[in-house]
């Protein structure tokens, strides 16, 4: 395979060259920290006071983790390090579970994460004779800005189509070719059903590539999508502390996502104990941003469970590759004592060819116990008179879970279609346990 590079210098930079950058941009990203309200206190009880303490890269280990709380407590501006005349953009969480985070951009900022997003889509295999159809939100949500600008830096043609609207998103892309597109991987499903439930045909369709990112999903899930729509599927990592999306990218070799290390520094973290892990196991990612100037976040815990993949990849870059994102240490579910990420359970469903596109997973109390339903859709071929092979199939995936997650589920099975769909971030986990106060 040809592997092609936006930025071939600084993408296969040798490793003790790309550790030497970084150490240049962490010291100039020390020195604009203390000028935030937020750094300029916190560094000085760490004796991290000029950039000149930064010797080595482990001199990093001496700044005390940031966190979301830490966000939170900054709002508004008490992590901005430059004049607020000097601020072009921000972006911020939805804040449905508290104070929003906030980021801002400056006019060099934007410059920066559109060329990390350009050098994300053009290590796919993308030019700019695609046409590039982003199915995804604008707005505060940083996945459809990001996207765009980064498919403009590439020259793509861009269609800012946002998400939802599926006969639309049909329309356009028959109507102007549409080569690539942006999503969640679960409105990529609901895409497909709905593409089987109007009749448009895969071949009226020039799709030959979809990124799928801002959730987490499962090897199996990215190869239904791939084998349903006869494309490739490149996974898509960030979050908007980090900018958005741009933070790490599958490459054509689709095994592990690269992360930007001119731009980041990324750590993997015992959640536990707080002490780095090492290579090859999995832990908490945390990220040092480098590649910001308005708002720099040092060390911030991003609950994100993955881990550094051991060796080069045959792409040729030379920056770290990132296991599929497990899902977020504050995911877990603990039922009946037992802990259970809902990425476990995907992968067990999804790897069940007459599971459909969608499920759902609730738990709730039956006495004093906890109760775990999952709900899946099934395949239209499977809604029949005869309810025999609906029974068989209830039992195989109610074993399958149980030999996995070790409880022993209720199965409930529905149509196709008919699980709620989300146009943004799918909600998969209704707990609906009382809570303790
Ligand atoms: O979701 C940014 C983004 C937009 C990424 C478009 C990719 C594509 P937030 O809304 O701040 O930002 O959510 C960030 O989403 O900490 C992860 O828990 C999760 N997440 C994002 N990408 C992936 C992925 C955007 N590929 C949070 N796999 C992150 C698993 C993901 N989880």
């Amino acid at each position: 395979m040809a592997f092609q590079y936006w930025n071939e210098a600084i993408e296969t930079m040798p490793r003790s060259e790309l550790e030497s950058l970084q150490i240049t941009k962490l010291k100039e990203v020390i020195r604009r920290s203390i000028r935030s309200p937020f750094y300029k206190k916190r560094l000085a009880k760490t004796g991290i006071n000029t950039p000149d303490d930064i010797k080595t890269l482990n001199d990093l280990k001496r700044i005390p983790f940031t966190t979301k709380q830490d966000l939170r407590d900054g709002f508004p501006y008490g992590f901005l390090s430059i004049s607020r005349e000097e601020v072009v953009r921000l972006h911020a969480s939805s804040g449905t579970t508290g104070t929003p985070t906030t980021i801002y951009f400056s006019r060099d900022d934007l410059k920066q994460w559109a060329s990390f997003m350009a050098r994300c889509i053009y290590s796919t295999g993308c030019t700019k004779a695609d046409v590039f159809q982003n199915m995804i939100n604008y707005g505060l949500f940083t996945g459809g800005l990001g996207f765009h600008a980064g498919a403009e830096e590439v020259g793509m043609l861009v269609i800012p189509s946002g998400s939802g609207n599926t006969a639309r998103q049909f329309r356009l892309m028959q109507d102007f070719g549409t080569t690539v597109v942006h999503a969640t991987p679960s409105f990529l499903l609901h895409v497909e059903s709905k593409m089987k439930e109007e009749g448009v045909s895969r071949k009226s369709l020039c799709l030959k590539r979809a990124f799928a990112g801002a959730e987490p999903y499962s090897e199996d899930t990215r190869r239904r999508i791939e084998e349903l729509l006869g494309i490739d599927v490149y996974n898509s990592y960030g979050l908007s502390e980090m900018n958005g999306p741009g933070v790490a990218f599958e490459c054509q070799c689709k095994n592990g996502l690269h992360i930007w290390e001119d731009g980041y520094i990324a750590e993997i973290v015992d959640p536990e104990t707080l002490e780095n892990v090492p290579e090859g196991t999995r832990g908490e990612l945390v990220i040092t941003i480098l590649c910001r100037e308005a708002t720099p976040i040092l060390r911030y815990r991003t609950r994100d469970l993955t881990g550094f993949i051991p060796g080069p990849c045959p792409c040729g870059r030379t920056h770290r590759r990132l296991y599929r994102i497990a899902g977020r240490s504050d995911d877990m579910l603990i039922i009946n004592g037992v802990n259970v990420f809902p990425s476990q359970i995907e992968e067990v469903i999804m790897a069940i060819q007459e599971v459909g596109n969608n499920y759902l997973i609730e738990i709730d109390k039956e006495g004093v116990l906890d109760r775990l339903t999952v709900k899946t859709e099934v395949t239209p071929a499977m809604f029949m008179d005869d309810t025999r092979p609906l029974n068989a199939l209830k039992e195989k995936i109610r074993r399958t879970l149980q030999t996995s997650i070790t409880l022993n589920p209720r199965v409930e099975l529905h149509e196709s279609g008919s699980l709620p769909v989300s146009e943004g971030k799918a909600v998969r986990v209704k707990d609906l346990r009382p809570r303790d106060l």
